[in-house]
This record gives structure tokens, C-alpha cells and sequence, in this order.
């Protein structure tokens, strides 16, 4: 790879050589699926294909918060998709999702499967389906949509810009650093002053707008993300810091945060969730002290 001073970008461009850094072995110019793969189906009328990035957790936070509200229609199957392995791109999940990213949702319960993706459109479309944490109310929905639709267009800038040039680009390139350092800095700023004036992103009450915005910038005032709390003094932002605290005291936000995930203590890895007792049998503490 030429150093990024040197580098004059050919008239066309070419897929020639691996990009490096992490997750490069996944990444290619084409769509489309690699291979066969039929997908599992289990017992409940909500089938989730995820794993337990920001995006996904957004989805199983949603989904453990309408069942702890009563919404037992809510009951789901989480099947992990391990995207590092490429399983993105198997031909049922490429039926489900086209673009290849996980969270993707089939909702079974009608005479005709539904397929949704992007994570903010299966948000929005359970919070529909059950009238719940989207206000009714017109000016309050419009709030909780301008947050949503924030969060969608926001957070590329964080992950696949400050995210990756600050953790997983194989160089260091000061130019791309400082650019998306100084994006997610006026971003956080963004939501400090929305949060200084209001205890939820949409007023008064908790709704989907929180459950997108906390995995991601939550997550990173929390120094979950990318190690780089100290390097973007997140503890600056009180504002956020109070409500990321207020999010995390919830307990389906804790146990949403669970559901297909593959990293940290194995006691919060509850890779694959077909059951609320799960929580308490299946993590992965548990199934890796089962004798055999
Ligand atoms: N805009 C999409 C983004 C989804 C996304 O980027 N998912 C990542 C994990 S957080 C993924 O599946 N990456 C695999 C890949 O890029 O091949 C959404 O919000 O659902």
C-alpha cells in the first residue's frame, strides 16, 4: 500500500489487493451471497438474525423492552450471525438483508412472511406493530423520528469513520483521525445540549430514539467503544454521561445487550436467545462449564 502522501488514485479503480486492518478479510466490492446457507427457524413469530454489535443490540434492547412491558407477541428467536466469518453473506440471510449487514428481522406471525433490515426500520417497524415506545402524539413522534433518523445518519461518521481509521486501519493516518475525531466530538455536543434541555432524546419519555442513539454514542461515553474515551474526553459530555447512566439502569437494556454477543466476560455473552430463562441457563459461562 503506497503511503498516503505518495498515493495518486489510478483513472479506475481496481479490487487488486487486500485493504489490511481488521475486518478487511470481509469487505469486497460486490453483493450478492458467497455461499448456500439456509437460515434456522425456531418456534416464536419473531426470527432475528444478529450478532451483538451497536446496530444489533438495538434490536434485542427493543425486544426485551416490550416483553418486560407486556408485550408477549415481542417473544423472539436471536440466531447469531458471525459476521467476521462472512455467515452475512450466506444465501438465506442474503434473502432477508440484500445489503449483507446484520440485524436483519422476519416477522412470521402473519399468513406471509415480512422481511426487515436496517436496524432503524425494524425499530420503527416493531415499535408499530406493538404502539409502543413511538409517541402518538404528532410534534412527539416527529421528535422521536428526528432522533432516530439522526442516529442512522450519524453514526457511519462514528463507526465507519472514527471508529475504523482509530482502531482498525492497519496505519495511523493523522488527516482521517482528526477529521472524524472532530465530527463525533460536535456529535456528542449535539446530543449534550438536546440532553441538557430534555430527560429523553424525543421529552418526557423513553422511546426508540433512545434505544438507537445509547448502543452507539451511550456506548462510547461509557468507554465501551473502541478504546477511546480519554481520547475524546467523554466525560465532558455530563449531559450524555447522565442519560447513558439512566439507559443502563434498565434491566431489558442489560439483558438486550446480552443476546448475541461474542465478546467481553462470558457471563454477558448470551450468544443465542430462544427464551427469557436463557438469561439465567444459556450464557456463556454456563455453557462452557457444562459437562460434556
Ligand atoms: N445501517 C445498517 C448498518 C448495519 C451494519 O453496518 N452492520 C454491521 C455490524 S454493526 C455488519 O453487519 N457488518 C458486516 C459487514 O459489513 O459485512 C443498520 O443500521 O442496520
Amino acid at each position: 500500500m503506497a503511503d498516503s502522501h505518495d498515493y495518486i488514485p489510478p483513472k479506475v479503480w481496481s479490487w487488486d489487493k487486500p485493504s489490511g486492518g481488521t475486518f478487511s478479510n470481509i469487505n469486497r466490492p460486490v453483493a450478492g451471497p458467497t455461499h448456500e446457507k439456509v437460515l434456522p427457524v425456531g418456534r416464536h413469530p419473531l426470527q432475528l438474525y444478529s450478532q451483538g454489535t451497536p446496530n444489533g443490540v438495538k434490536v434485542t434492547i427493543l425486544l426485551e423492552e416490550l416483553l418486560a412491558a407486556g408485550y408477549s407477541g415481542a417473544e423472539y428467536d436471536a440466531w447469531l450471525i458471525r459476521i467476521g466469518e462472512g455467515e452475512q453473506f450466506g444465501s438465506g440471510f442474503v434473502e432477508i438483508n440484500p445489503n449483507s449487514k446484520i440485524p436483519a428481522l422476519l416477522d412470521r406471525s402473519g399468513p406471509k412472511p415480512v422481511r426487515v433490515f436496517e436496524s432503524g426500520s425494524i425499530l420503527l417497524y416493531l415499535a408499530e406493530k406493538f404502539g409502543a415506545f413511538l409517541p402518538k402524539d404528532v410534534a412527539a413522534r416527529a421528535e422521536t423520528l428526528n432522533w432516530l433518523f439522526w442516529q442512522m445518519g450519524s453514526a457511519p461518521y462514528l463507526g465507519g469513520g472514527f471508529g475504523h481509521f482509530y482502531a482498525y486501519a492497519p496505519t495511523k493516518i493523522e488527516y482521517a483521525i482528526d477529521r472524524f475525531a472532530m465530527e463525533v466530538k460536535r456529535q456528542l455536543d449535539v446530543l449534550d445540549r438536546r440532553l441538557a434541555d430534555s430527560e429523553y432524546l424525543a421529552g418526557d419519555d423513553y422511546t426508540i430514539a433512545d434505544i438507537a442513539v445509547f448502543p452507539w454514542y451511550g456506548g462510547l461515553v461509557k468507554g465501551w467503544q473502541y478504546g477511546a474515551a480519554e481520547f475524546l474526553s467523554v466525560q465532558d459530555y455530563k449531559n450524555v454521561q447522565r442519560w447513558a447512566d439512566m439507559l443502563f439502569a434498565r434491566p431489558a437494556v442489560r439483558r438486550g445487550r446480552m443476546v448475541n454477543r461474542t465478546n467481553g466476560e462470558l457471563s454477558g455473552q448470551l450468544r443465542e436467545r430462544h427464551d427469557a430463562s436463557d438469561f439465567d441457563t444459556a450464557t456463556q459461562d454456563k455453557v462452557e462449564g457444562a459437562p460434556t
